[in-house]
Formats: C-alpha cells, structure tokens, sequence
C-alpha cells in the first residue's frame, strides 16, 4: 500500500514495550512520500535508567533512514522522552529533518499543524518529577499487563489491555483526554491552521473539534496504530495486529511482582476485527 504521508509516534525504542518487530513489518509493507516522526521515537529516559537495545529496534532506525535514503521525506518532531533531540532542530541526520514543530499540507489543501503533544501536558509543564514518577507506575502497569495476558492465552482468552484500561479509568476521572485533545485543537484553531496531528497520550483517534481536526496517530506499544493520508487528502487510523509474543525471552528474566491485585472486575477484550479499520466509534471522555 502506498500512502501520501504517514504519521507515527511513541514508538518507545529501548523498552521492553515497544512493539518494533510490527512496526518493521508495517514500515516493510507500506510506502508513502513524506513520513512523520511525531515524538518519543527512542526513549531517552527509559534507556538511561536501564539500557535496552535489542537488534529488531536498530532494524527500525535503519529502516526510517533507508527510507530517507530512498527518496522518503522524512520529518521528526521530538517528543518528551527523546528531548535530547530538541537540541538539534533545524538540522538534518541522515535525511532527517528535525523541526520544534512542522505544517503538512494536504493533499486538498489543509495546513495542519504537526506536534508531539506534551507542552499541553500541565503535568509535564509544571512538575517533571510527577511526570517521571506517573513514567514508572505506566511501565509497571504494562509488565503486569504482559504477566496478566501470558496467564490469559494459557487459558485461551483474547488479549485485554490492563494498562489501557487503567488509564482509562484514570484519565477518564481526570477527563484528562479530552481535556488534551480540546486544548491541542483550540491551539491549533488560534494559530490559523484546519487540523493538528500529535501523539503523546497513545490514543489514537481522529475528530472534529469545533471546526478542527484532530488527529492523534497513537502509537506503537498497545495500540499499534499509525495515521495515513490517501493520495485524495483522505485521512485513516491504521491499526497493525500484534505479532510479538507477549512475554519475550528478555522480559521472561524480568521480577514478576509477587503481590499481583485481585482480579479486576470488568474485562472487556480489545477488539480487533481487521488490520486497518476505521476508527468509527472513538472512545473518549
Ligand atoms: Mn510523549
């Protein structure tokens, strides 16, 4: 398949969670002439707490700039957990651009403003140590998840997202989301652009917000998630099937916490009917 752009984030290289081997096979099967990096592509604070840097997630640096290499334009925004990149905007590596921000044009004529998200994080902005403590309490969340779904496929059952689904609770109560994504498109609507393309939150969807549209392309730890624009302008979530068995044998070695939470009460498996679809019935706050 080949795409007008593509929009990808949060990939997360250097942690367990990073879903690389999918994204290969995804970046393998679909081409398109301009590719954007919206953020946390390799992440920067995970790798200095613990450095963690299989071969599948070199293939994946080799193959963004294989792809600059062929003729792929290809644009990176950092995001938070790869702020060291901050430092080097304005500047090419390998084909890369690296830009603060950047405005795509659609194939129809929209301007959109491309970011990774994380200045509307008030979060963020006002105490980073919460935002590394809350960094710490997602990546437990998510080796539980892994420990939780390996008990699951024994028993047969489908893959249920607990860390999604604890965030959802949690920022459900916070209306944190829509919070986001209203804040993000107001931004967008001041500065005079159509639409806004970010990451960040890792919850793809795509909506109009007061006359703007939002796109968040998601990312590619549990949703695997990408957002593409036909060559008529048209804009889709893609959602790639999870290949990666879900303990591996370097997680196989990690502590499994000995005091796991009783079970919780609602477990509604993630659905996933196709390997692109259309995110007709977003979920949101
Ligand atoms: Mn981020």
């Amino acid at each position: 398949m080949h795409y007008r752009t593509v929009f990808i984030s949060d990939i997360h290289l250097g942690t367990p969670g990073c879903q690389a081997d999918a994204l290969l096979e995804f970046l393998k099967r679909d081409t398109c002439d301009q590719l954007y990096l919206v953020g946390d592509i390799i992440d920067g604070w995970a790798l200095r707490r613990r450095w963690y840097w299989p071969q599948s997630h070199n293939d994946v640096i080799q193959k963004l700039l294989r792809k600059a290499r062929k003729g792929c334009q290809v644009i990176f925004v950092p995001g938070n957990h790869d702020e060291f990149a901050r430092q080097f905007v304005n500047h090419h590596f390998g084909g890369v651009e690296v830009l603060e921000e950047a405005v795509h044009v659609t194939a129809d004529g929209r301007k959109l403003w491309i970011i990774h998200g994380d200045y509307f994080d008030a979060v963020i902005r006002c105490a980073k140590w919460l935002a590394y403590l809350g960094d710490h309490a997602y990546e437990l969340a998510l080796k539980l998840n892994r420990y939780l779904n390996n008990c699951r496929n024994r028993l047969g059952l489908p893959y249920w997202s607990l860390s999604a689904y604890l965030k959802m609770r949690v920022k459900k109560a916070l209306n944190y989301v829509s919070d986001f994504e209203r804040a993000v498109a107001h931004e967008a609507q001041r500065r005079g652009y159509q639409g806004v393309v970010c990451g960040h939150i890792h919850h793809a969807e795509i909506r109009d917000i007061d006359g703007v549209i939002y796109c968040n392309d998601g990312d590619w730890v549990e949703s695997l998630s990408a957002l593409v624009e036909h060559e008529d302008g048209r804009f889709e979530l893609i959602f790639w099937p999870r290949t990666q068995p879900l303990v591996s044998q370097e997680e196989d070695s990690l502590p499994i916490p000995v005091n796991l939470p009783p079970p919780l009460p609602i477990a509604q498996p993630v659905m996933r009917e196709s390997s692109s679809s259309r995110l007709d019935h977003p979920v949101h706050g």
